[in-house]
């Protein structure tokens, strides 16, 4: 019963929601959340779990994007991109993430390619942090035959992006094996070489930030996934293993996570399987619960809540 209800109330226009507790959104599934502090407000862009009862794989075809100023309200603006606006690609709205330049923001999304076997890397552009988006570029940014360490097909997903306090644009990316390369300055075109980052446990979900003049590269651990955390004073490394931030989610085999600061607090957002139970792995919800450093800027491990 309650899948389909989930599945049947999906918003059509921009919608207030309250959230009292985790998940954090329930008319509808989410997952691997990423956000952007943007003038007051975060911005929480998401995949959006569509898989019929029992499927087993991911049905996914776009994204769709949250925006609160006090994370308890939020609004969402459903669907400001579609896996369809980007021509080249077949399907699968998997993970993404967005960042502003220059006035202009700038989406970095994980899709099935059409023609280059396996899965790549597009971005959008939108004036907007709610767009509309559409894709920048008109070929991938990054495709499987520029990626050859791993051999899979789905190693070129999961983008992230930093802005970092010299103005150099990085991507980091990859499922198996931990990859990065400069942006130009233009955001949609890689600047010289791809280079591998050796992680402990490494899977995907790489996620970048900065704090405080330490670089953290936060990850999906082993499978089912747990997140792990490097630290390292630079963003090129070495990178130093810290440990385990979240244990594995409930009943999703994945866990994704972003980490933001907003006005003086961090939080740690995640997907779980907890929104219809026994659902699983492909009927995912994201959550949020605070995240807490260490005087010596290691991160305190996370208190999965549903408050
Ligand atoms: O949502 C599809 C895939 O599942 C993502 O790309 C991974 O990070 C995992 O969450």
């Amino acid at each position: 019963c309650c899948l389909a209800s989930a599945q049947a109330q999906t918003v059509k226009s921009d919608t207030v929601i309250h959230t009292d507790g985790n998940p954090i959104i329930r008319h509808e599934f989410t997952a691997d959340p990423a956000a952007m502090v943007y003038k007051g407000k975060v911005y929480l862009y998401t995949g959006h779990d569509e898989a019929p009862a029992n499927h087993n794989g991911y049905v996914m075809h776009n994204w769709t994007c949250f925006s609160s100023s006090d994370m308890v309200t939020w609004t969402e603006h459903p669907s400001p991109m579609n896996v369809k606006d980007f021509t080249w690609a077949r399907d699968d709205a998997w993970a993404s993430q967005v960042i502003e330049r220059n006035g202009k923001f700038y989406w970095y999304v994980a899709v099935e390619h059409a023609t280059i076997h396996g899965k790549a890397i597009g971005v959008g552009v939108s004036d907007s942090p709610t767009g509309p988006f559409k894709d920048a570029r008109g070929t991938a940014l990054v495709t499987n035959d520029m990626t050859k360490a791993v051999k899979h097909s789905w190693d070129d997903i999961d983008p992230s992006v930093i802005i970092d306090k010299d103005g150099q644009a990085y991507l980091f990316w990859g499922n198996g094996i931990c990859y990065y390369a400069k942006l130009k300055p233009n955001m949609t075109e890689l600047d010289g070489e791809i280079k591998t980052i050796t992680l402990s446990h490494y899977t995907e979900a790489p996620w970048i930030h900065e704090r405080n003049g330490w670089y953290y590269l936060s990850y999906a651990y082993e499978f089912p996934e747990k997140i792990a955390y490097a630290m390292s004073r630079n963003i090129n490394g070495p990178w130093v293993y810290k440990g385990i931030i979240n244990e594995i989610a409930g009943n999703s085999n994945t866990n994704h996570q972003a980490i933001i600061n907003f006005k003086g607090k961090d939080y740690f957002i995640y997907h779980n399987g907890a929104l219809v139970p026994d659902a699983g792995s492909f009927h995912r919800s994201v959550c949020i619960d605070y995240l807490y450093y260490n005087k010596d800027g290691t991160i305190k491990r996370v208190v999965m809540t549903s408050e």
